[in-house]
């Protein structure tokens, strides 16, 4: 989508501090971060949330599952633990409407909810 912040990251018309990347996502930190280590992981292919994925996508979305795994053991925070997290629409706060989830790490995190 060519409005969408996150194929131009992609695309490599925006700059990103790229964490990982295969033929199907990427991960990169986060321009804002909310924790000491905040990384994005996305896929290449332009889904607006988990909600639009399609039954196509679920291996996509499990491959996102499993690099957030690797990432973490990269960075060396599996032992103190990490969150991943995706924000589907407005209630959950999403602001970037190309699917990614979050990997925060770092610090102990506060605890999820309102
Ligand atoms: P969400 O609220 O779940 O939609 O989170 C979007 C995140 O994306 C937010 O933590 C800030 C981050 N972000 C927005 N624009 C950019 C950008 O251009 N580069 C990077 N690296 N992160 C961005």
């Amino acid at each position: 989508m060519s409005d969408c912040i996150f194929c131009k990251i992609v695309a490599g018309d925006l700059p990103s501090k790229k964490v990982y990347e295969d033929d199907q996502i990427l991960a990169f930190h986060d321009i804002q971060p909310a924790s000491p280590i905040h990384v994005l992981i996305i896929p290449k292919k332009h889904i607006a949330s988990l909600a639009e994925a399609g039954d196509e996508d679920w291996v996509l979305i499990g491959h996102i599952q499993g690099a957030a795994a690797q990432i973490a053991r990269e960075l060396e925070v599996e032992q103190s633990g990490y969150r991943v997290v995706t924000n589907i629409g407005a209630n959950a706060g999403q602001i970037v409407h190309h699917l990614h989830y979050h990997l925060m790490a770092g610090a102990r995190l506060s605890p999820l909810g309102v």
